[in-house]
């Protein structure tokens, strides 16, 4: 049975996570079946694509699937990995991808809702990313994608704090669009798909290609490139990450020692 829902209503596609049992965690498995669903929108010719939770859900998800970490010595999120895959298939989908967010968001799932086009809360959702509770060595697009979306002292928050932020702050910071309460929240997105879905759709998609081409240009040289790779493999190869994947699995407060 398919970890993600989908559906068409008229020519707006709805994709929802439906693996609530395991806090919608984005596991190989639900990220096979997310990048499916995005793939079979396209044949479907959806002209927006509104990716959701099962209504009510607590938790939006609860991130990368940390069981699915390397144990250590390998990159933890490589360029093949599950999570890189559906935020490319999320960039590159030639149709807007509107975040309709209820429950509390984590980890590599902020990333997932940062890399839609549009963000629309319920007022009573969170958003967190937390590599710094694991010790995790995320990746320099992971954190380039991050750092466009609203200032970097905001991101530097949460990262540097793994805190969980409201609906209300992320309005404040630009990271999301609208909140609305849970019960007016579907029906808000609806609309906006709705609009979107009547609009000329190649001016659409061009903009869209051009925004993200635009967005992800950056100066980095090779050789910068390389050495955040080799900063990166100290943390990916280093005790830290060892202890705090540890630590959660165990259900205990990681004690990180810098090596
Ligand atoms: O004890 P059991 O076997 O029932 O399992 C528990 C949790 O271990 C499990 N679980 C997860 N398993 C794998 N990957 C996860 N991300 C994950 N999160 C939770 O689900 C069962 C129920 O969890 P429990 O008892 O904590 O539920 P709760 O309702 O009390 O709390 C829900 C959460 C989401 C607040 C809590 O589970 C939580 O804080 N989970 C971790 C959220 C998180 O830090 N995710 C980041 C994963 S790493 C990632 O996405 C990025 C790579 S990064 O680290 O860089 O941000």
């Amino acid at each position: 049975m398919s970890l993600v829902v989908s559906e068409m209503k008229n020519r707006v596609g709805i994709v929802t996570l439906n693996n609530p049992k395991k806090l919608n965690v984005l596991s190989k498995e639900l990220v096979d079946d997310l990048v499916s669903a995005l793939d079979q929108m396209k044949e479907q010719k959806a002209l927006c694509i509104i990716l959701r939770a099962l209504a009510n859900s607590k938790v939006f998800s609860a991130g990368h699937d940390i069981s699915e970490f390397p144990k250590s010595g390998r990159d933890p999120l490589s360029y093949g990995d599950p999570l890189r895959l559906v935020i490319r298939a999320i960039q590159s989908s030639p149709v807007p991808v509107i975040a309709m967010v209820e429950g509390s968001v984590w980890g590599g799932s902020f990333e997932l809702v940062m890399s839609c086009d549009m963000i629309f809360a319920a007022d009573s959702s969170t958003f967190a990313i937390t590599p710094v509770n694991l010790g995790v060595a995320y990746n320099v697009v992971g954190t380039h994608n991050l750092m466009h979306e609203c200032s970097l002292h905001i991101i530097k928050e949460m990262l540097f704090t793994a805190k969980p932020i409201s609906a209300e702050r992320a309005l404040q910071a630009g990271i999301v669009n609208r909140i609305a309460p849970a019960a007016e929240l579907e029906a808000a997105v609806m609309e906006t798909a709705e609009i979107v879905s009547t609009k000329a759709p190649l001016t659409i998609t061009l903009l869209k290609e051009e925004l993200r081409v635009l967005n992800e240009a950056s100066p980095l040289t090779p050789d910068e490139f390389e050495r955040l790779q080799a900063m990166r493999r100290v943390v990916y190869d280093s005790d830290d990450t060892k202890e705090g994947l540890a630590s959660f699995i165990e259900k205990r407060k990681p004690v990180f020692y810098g090596k």
